[in-house]
């Protein structure tokens, strides 16, 4: 089998994946993970998407919240708090250590790239995580007249503002990390993960090369809607889309992905817009997309394999 090459969020993208190596060999899947949500807090850098997926393919992801690490306790951050720092991110103590690690190897002058390979080295994982560029890039959130960072938007503010505009602050500077132009280009498949296409899909394609590459790819290009019946599974997707004049539907994300998408894997219960999807010249697969269990996950990564 050649190889994988998944553009990946956060938590459903996380889930998608531990089926997918289950179902291939590990080291044949190459992830590029989305960065724009990074950010900096008592000294530390945070990449928050690249820590879901490798905590779940890691499999020491708190499998509830699905983000930071199960069991974890939250001793360092209660002291942050009584010595008056702020504490709406909720870092827990065995995160921490992730997020010193990860700023260690960026102070000792090393790369995002490299510090993601150590990490996952180091929580033996087997497949190849790559954040989208060694640059920063941020995702900025415009609500009318406000300006927020992401993370003040997602988890300060719990997503509650109207999303009018995103910007990829460095987006145009920035380049593809090394490794992602060549992987796209020789992948068998590429595989667009049920993320949020606007906050967490999206500040990956705003790298320019990367978008061209896909466009361009001979590689089979399959998504999987993150959106089910007019609803995000997860987070503020759907009122995204809405609010950025969108369709939120499994038709709105294939319209999205509409110049380099293939195909699309979309929910039974968006069975009916199967004829329109097609029309964008996009083939489709109905299937169960919900991923409650491995087993759901490793189910879905067989469809998403086998879907031409
Ligand atoms: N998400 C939250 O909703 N609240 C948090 O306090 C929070 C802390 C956190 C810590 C480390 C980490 O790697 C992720 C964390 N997340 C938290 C998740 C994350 O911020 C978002 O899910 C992503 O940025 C969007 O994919």
């Amino acid at each position: 089998m050649g190889l994988i090459f998944a553009l990946a969020g956060g938590v459903g993208a996380a889930r998608l994946l531990r089926g997918l190596v289950q179902v291939i060999p590990p080291e044949d899947l190459v992830i590029v993970g989305n960065t724009g949500d990074d950010f900096e807090v008592y000294g530390l850098h945070i990449s928050p998407d690249l820590d879901i997926v490798m905590y779940t393919l890691a499999g020491i992801v708190d499998e509830a919240k699905g983000w930071g690490v199960s069991g974890d306790t939250f001793n360092c951050l209660d002291m942050l708090g009584k010595l008056g720092f702020e504490t709406w991110f909720k870092l827990g103590d065995r995160d921490l250590a992730i997020h010193i690690v990860r700023t260690k190897i960026l102070e000792e002058g090393m790369t995002l790239s490299q510090a993601t390979a150590e990490l996952c080295k180091m929580l033996g994982i087997k497949a190849r995580l790559v954040p989208m560029s060694n640059d920063p890039v941020r995702t900025k959130i415009v609500s009318g007249k406000l300006r927020l960072e992401f993370q003040e938007y997602f988890v300060k503010r719990g997503t509650k503002d109207e999303v009018t505009d995103v910007l990829f602050e460095g987006a145009e500077k920035a380049k593809p990390a090394p490794g992602i132009l060549e992987a796209i280009k020789e992948a068998e498949r590429v595989v667009i993960c049920p993320s949020n296409p606007i906050l967490s899909i999206a500040p990956i394609l705003s790298i320019s090369m990367i978008r061209d590459q896909l466009r361009n790819t001979d590689a089979y290009v399959i998504g999987v809607s993150p959106i089910v019946g007019g609803k995000a599974i997860k987070g503020p997707a759907d009122r995204i889309m809405t609010s950025m004049g969108l369709e939120a539907s499994a038709y709105g994300v294939a319209k999205y992905y509409e110049d380099f998408l293939d195909h699309l894997v979309i929910d039974k219960a968006d069975e009916h817009q199967k004829d329109r999807i097609k029309e964008l010249g996009v083939k489709v697969t109905i299937t169960d997309t919900r991923m409650k269990s491995l087993e759901d996950s490793i189910r879905l990564a067989r469809v998403v394999m086998k879907a031409q």
